[in-house]
This record gives C-alpha cells, sequence and structure tokens, in this order.
C-alpha cells in the first residue's frame, strides 16, 4: 500500500508540474484527490491493514494528500496569472491611434443674433413673449387698426388660410394677446417667424423674423423708445453707434418713425454702402395709437407705450457682412460653418 501511495505521489506531482491549462489542473485534482479519485480509493481499504500499519499508512496518506493540495494550488495561482497576462495582451489599445473627428453643431446666424437680442431686452428688465403663427385675422390685422381695406390684408401679401385665420404677418400679434391678458406695466419683446406671400430674392423670403417689442406704462414717451433702442443698437453695434429717428406711418402708432442706424462702413459720412445717407434703415417704431389700446382694454388716458419692430434678418446681414438674404435659408453648410 506504501508503494501504491508513492507511485501516486509521484504521479500527481510529475502530471501538476506539466499541466498547462486551468481546466486541466482541475481534471487533475478530481482524479486524485476526489471522493472518487486514487488517493481516496487506496484509504478505503485502510481497515485490511494492521494496528501498528494503520498510523504509518495514514500520516504518509495525508502528508500525500498536503502536498498535493499544495502542487496544485501553487500550480493554479500560476495559469490563472498567465491567463490574465494574454488576456490583458489581447486588449490592449493603441493610444497612438488617430482619434475619429467629431463634428461640432453650430448655432444659426439667425439664431445667434436672436439670443443676443433676448439677453440685451432681458437686461432692461423685458419678458420674451410667444404665441402662435397660425393666429386670427383680428389679431394680425384688426386689433392693429389695420383696417379691412388697407393693403397688407390683401392676399397677394398675406397667406390666408381661410377668411379669417392667417399666418401672422408680424409678431404683433403676440402682444395684442399680452395686452388683453396682463395689466400694465408691460416690458416684452415677441421674437418670431413671421410669413408673407413675398417672391424670393436678395432682399426679400416668405419666412422671415422679426422681433416686436411693447412698453406700456403710466407716463412713457418718445424718449424712452429712443432710450431703449439706442442701447440696444449700441449692444449690437458697439459703443459709437448713433440711430436717427425719421418721422412715418404707421396705422398701429401715432406718431410714428422710422429709425435709422449710423453706417458701420463710413461713420455717418456717406459713402456707397448707404448711399451717401451716413445711416442706414433699420427697424419702425412708435407711440401705441390710443385706439390699439383701448381695443385691448388698457385705458389710453391713463397709460402710453411704445412699440417697435425689426426684421432679424437684416439686422443679421448688416451684422455680418451678408449681401443675399437667401444664404440664411439654403443651409449650405460652407456658408453655415463661419459663423
Ligand atoms: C416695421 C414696423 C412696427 C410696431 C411694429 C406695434 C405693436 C403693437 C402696437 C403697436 Cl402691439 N405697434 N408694433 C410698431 C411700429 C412699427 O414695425 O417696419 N416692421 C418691420
Amino acid at each position: 500500500m506504501k508503494n501504491e501511495l508513492e507511485k501516486i505521489h509521484s504521479e500527481a506531482m510529475e502530471a501538476a508540474d506539466s499541466c498547462d491549462s486551468i481546466k486541466a489542473l482541475d481534471e487533475l485534482r478530481v482524479k486524485y484527490l476526489g471522493k472518487k479519485g486514487g488517493l481516496t480509493a487506496i484509504l478505503k481499504q485502510m481497515g485490511k491493514l494492521s494496528a501498528e500499519e494503520r498510523p504509518v499508512i495514514g500520516q504518509l496518506a495525508n502528508k500525500i494528500r498536503a502536498d498535493i493540495e499544495e502542487a496544485v494550488s501553487k500550480k493554479m495561482t500560476l495559469l490563472k496569472a498567465k491567463e490574465q497576462e494574454i488576456k490583458l495582451a489581447k486588449e490592449t489599445i493603441d493610444i497612438t491611434l488617430p482619434g475619429k473627428p467629431q463634428s461640432l453643431g453650430k448655432l444659426h446666424p439667425l439664431t445667434i443674433v436672436s439670443n443676443e437680442i433676448k439677453e440685451i431686452f432681458m437686461g432692461m428688465g423685458f419678458d420674451i413673449a410667444d404665441g402662435p403663427e397660425v393666429e386670427y385675422d383680428y389679431y394680425n390685422f384688426e386689433a392693429l387698426n389695420l383696417p379691412p381695406d388697407h393693403p397688407a390684408r390683401d392676399t397677394q401679401d398675406t397667406f390666408y388660410i381661410t377668411d379669417n385665420i392667417l399666418l401672422r404677418t408680424q409678431t404683433s400679434s403676440v402682444q395684442v394677446h399680452v395686452m388683453e391678458n396682463k395689466k400694465p406695466p408691460i416690458r416684452i419683446i415677441s421674437p418670431g417667424r413671421v410669413y408673407r406671400s413675398d417672391a424670393v430674392d436678395a432682399t426679400h423670403s416668405p419666412l422671415f423674423h422679426q422681433v416686436e417689442g411693447l412698453v406700456v406704462d403710466k407716463g412713457i414717451t418718445m424718449a424712452d423708445l429712443k432710450g431703449t433702442l439706442e442701447m440696444l443698437m449700441k449692444k449690437l453695434y458697439g459703443d459709437d453707434c448713433k440711430i436717427r429717428l425719421r418721422p412715418h406711418h404707421f396705422p398701429f402708432t401715432e406718431p410714428s418713425a422710422e429709425v435709422d442706424v449710423m453706417c458701420f462702413n463710413c461713420h455717418g459720412e456717406g459713402c456707397r454702402i448707404c448711399k451717401g445717407e451716413g445711416y442706414i434703415e433699420l427697424l419702425g417704431a412708435g407711440m401705441v395709437h390710443p385706439k390699439v389700446l383701448e381695443g385691448c382694454g388698457i385705458d389710453s388716458s391713463v397709460y402710453s407705450g411704445f412699440a417697435f419692430g425689426m426684421g432679424l434678418e437684416r439686422i443679421v446681414m448688416r451684422r455680418y457682412n451678408i449681401s443675399d438674404m437667401r444664404l440664411l435659408f439654403e443651409n449650405d453648410l460652407r456658408f453655415l460653418e463661419q459663423f
């Protein structure tokens, strides 16, 4: 029995030593040390031994078991380390490879300037007002003192959906809603898309953007209008920017004015760009017509207000020196990536 034990011992030690996979090593452990393994089989025959032999063989068997267990465990550690090494080598990342370029989106120039204008007015205590692009005739025209026979109401100029529903031609409609629903003081701007049935050319588009503004309170005058617009233009075009008001006529304001901004090219001297004027027309404005205030339920003997409206495209084109409005709507990346 002693010989058999020693044979198992040397066989198992040798097998463990030459074993080169975790799976094989595990099988080997079962083969020699398991319940149905070689060592157990021998120990089951211990009963046949004499009383003197039993402790000697027992001791030897225990030593052999411990020996094999240790050899298997040492080998297991070794094989696992090797396996890990191979795995790591396989997963190596080549950090010298060039990266995949990520293309970063940009804001459209109309969005950039619109955001800027919103910031400037929020800084002066204005709220941003929003409203529907599909509007009742009443809010777009009638409430603004535009009589039914006014040329702007012609289907040549306005997109009608039904007899009294249309695509708004100005964002004044939003301000009418605000005046109907809120008591003065009112300080709002209403930026957004507007629609007019124009043919596309370098300065016209059937869809364009407007920023309108409205202030209604006690004691509002033309001076407030001029100061507010001067602040806007200085912030937009620089501190040396001057503005000029020329008398004009709008049905919804009285008095009304067209507002010119000092030519960025000649600073008022007169040049080709401003056609010798020294100033460029940028927006329309005036004191809100009493009829408009009254129509919205605001007492015009207590309150007065100013309003203005400007085309965003024109401001953007002036700002970035863009000569053709179509560039703003064609979504050509070669153009848009410049901003
Ligand atoms: C222009 C002129 C203007 C207004 C818009 C307005 C709004 C209300 C009441 C009175 Cl709710 N007026 N808006 C006033 C004057 C001019 O726009 O040339 N726009 C492109």
